[in-house]
């Protein structure tokens, strides 16, 4: 496509806007940056393209002065697409895209794409891994923080692209991948969108452009993942922990695939390096994914045995007087502290809490109660939630409350949980009201 001399107004300059300003710089556009921070919050990038000849509207009133005049608007993923500007922009006929959307299209290579609740971060990465033990050329992007469109030119005709996808970057898809991944869907994220069903519709842009003899693989013990099945055109392929019938399930502690009528076994789960039944999902998903774009079983063998999680993502960080220490700082959802809490047996201190995304927390509180756990140790402004759904619920573990920072709440996990037993940091809220983010709630606790 040629952009030459096209007006293009790219919307928020994070991680996203910033690569495709360059992208588009690169083609001779011409671009204007908006994004409510001041030059000053946003650091040396606005200088660094500023000098590359964009222009730049920035602060509080930077959509003050509409979006008329331009060829083509890019929505930054945390933009919401029903900003009065952005729909006043679309009613005098401007196009408004994203920088997925128009990876999508751009794009000649098949894309594998990866969505759910959590987990999309893990498979993605493992589907990557697979595919590159397998030799072929595979890229990771997109959500797992490697904007995709700066890398469009790079990418062969023959090479695979492994695309996680947020419900930010899906929303307004108008294609969807050669195999889309959907992993178990709860709710999340109703600060931005304005219910569950908003949240699931957006998900939901994975499967519903999908065309015959693509690939739709769908968790079979998830109602919505299974919903997603009936939206698309192309080929179903299952996975489950418990369904004997999937394409991809568990025999025996085996971990078996079976696709084109070919039933392969992976291997043991308990030599696997992750710990979690939610991650069987995981790895069931991808080595069927990695499959179906034909990587062979000792690939799929290689990346799985050999994959050792993310960072934050129930992180093993050590071991005193007999004391396991686990960071699941990504754990930012009521379900990813319920599938924590679910991978260990023994006693746990759980430590939990932090900012509001207007979860619920009735069911982890059950969870805290079922599972007996040690107790908790409660930080951030959702402590006192988690506290009255624990006690709502029955708890009658040891609830520690008003603790200082994430070092002193680790100091009293580790001495109440002694003498065996793990301290596990999966606090089921985002992080903003004590940390920068997740990553450095983690390394605080790592430490
Ligand atoms: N901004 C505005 N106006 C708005 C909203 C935002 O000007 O109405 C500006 C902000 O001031 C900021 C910029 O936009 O300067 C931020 O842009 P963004 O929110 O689109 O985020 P990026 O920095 O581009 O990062 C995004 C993803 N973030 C979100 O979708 C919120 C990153 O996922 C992703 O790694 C990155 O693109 C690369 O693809 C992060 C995330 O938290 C990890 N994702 C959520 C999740 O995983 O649960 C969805």
């Amino acid at each position: 496509m040629d952009y030459q001399n096209k007006r293009v107004a790219v919307i928020g300059f994070g991680v996203e806007g910033q690569d495709a300003a360059s992208f588009f710089l690169k083609k001779k556009a011409l671009v204007t940056c908006f994004d409510c921070k001041s030059t000053e919050e946003l650091g040396d990038t606005v200088l660094k393209l500023q000098a590359e000849g964009a222009k730049f509207i920035l602060g509080d009133d930077y959509l003050e002065q509409g979006l008329q005049g331009f060829d083509l608007i890019v929505r930054s993923p945390g933009v919401k697409p029903n900003l009065k500007e952005l729909q006043e922009a679309l009613e005098i006929g401007i196009s408004v895209t994203s920088p997925t959307d128009l990876f999508f299209d751009l794009c000649r290579a098949k894309i594998i794409g990866v969505t759910g609740t959590k987990g999309k971060g893990t498979t993605s990465t493992l589907i990557h891994k697979i595919l590159e033990a397998d030799g072929k050329k595979s890229h990771l992007v997109g959500n797992i923080g490697s904007p995709a469109l700066g890398r469009l030119d790079s990418i062969g005709k023959n090479d695979l692209v492994v695309y996680e996808l947020s419900s930010f970057q899906l929303q307004d898809l108008t294609k969807s991948p050669h195999v889309a991944v959907v992993l178990f869907i709860a709710a999340d994220h109703l600060d931005y969108h304005a219910s569950r069903e908003e949240y699931v519709e957006a998900k939901s842009q994975i499967v519903r452009h999908q065309k015959d003899g693509e690939f739709a693989v769908v968790n079979l013990d998830d109602e919505t993942s299974v919903g997603f099945a009936k939206l698309t055109k192309g080929n179903v392929v299952g996975f489950s922990r418990t369904n004997q019938k999937a394409s991809g399930r568990v025999e025996e502690g085996e971990l078996v695939i079976r696709v084109n009528g070919r039933r392969e076994v992976v291997g043991p789960t308990v030599r696997l390096k992750i710990v979690g039944q939610h991650n069987w999902d995981n790895i069931l998903a991808a080595s069927l994914a990695a499959k179906l774009v034909g990587a062979h079983l000792e690939a799929i063998r290689k990346g799985v045995f050999g994959f050792e999680g993310l960072e934050h993502r129930l992180e093993p960080c050590g071991e005193i007087a007999g004391i396991k220490f686990y960071n699941d700082s990504f754990s930012t959802t009521p379900e990813t502290a319920i599938a924590a809490i679910r991978s260990f047996e023994g006693p746990i201190m759980l430590i939990a809490g932090g900012s509001d995304k207007g979860a619920d927390f009735a069911q982890l509180g059950e969870e805290i109660t079922a599972a007996k756990l040690k107790g908790l140790v409660l930080i951030g402004q959702m402590g006192p939630k988690i506290k009255k759904a624990a006690l709502g619920a029955g708890f009658k573990g040891k609830i520690i409350e008003d603790v200082g920072g994430i070092f002193e709440a680790t100091q009293k996990a580790f001495l109440n949980v002694l003498p065996e037993g793990v301290v596990l940091l999966s606090p089921a809220c985002a992080s903003f009201d004590m940390f920068k983010n997740y990553k450095e709630r983690g390394r605080q606790f790592r430490v």
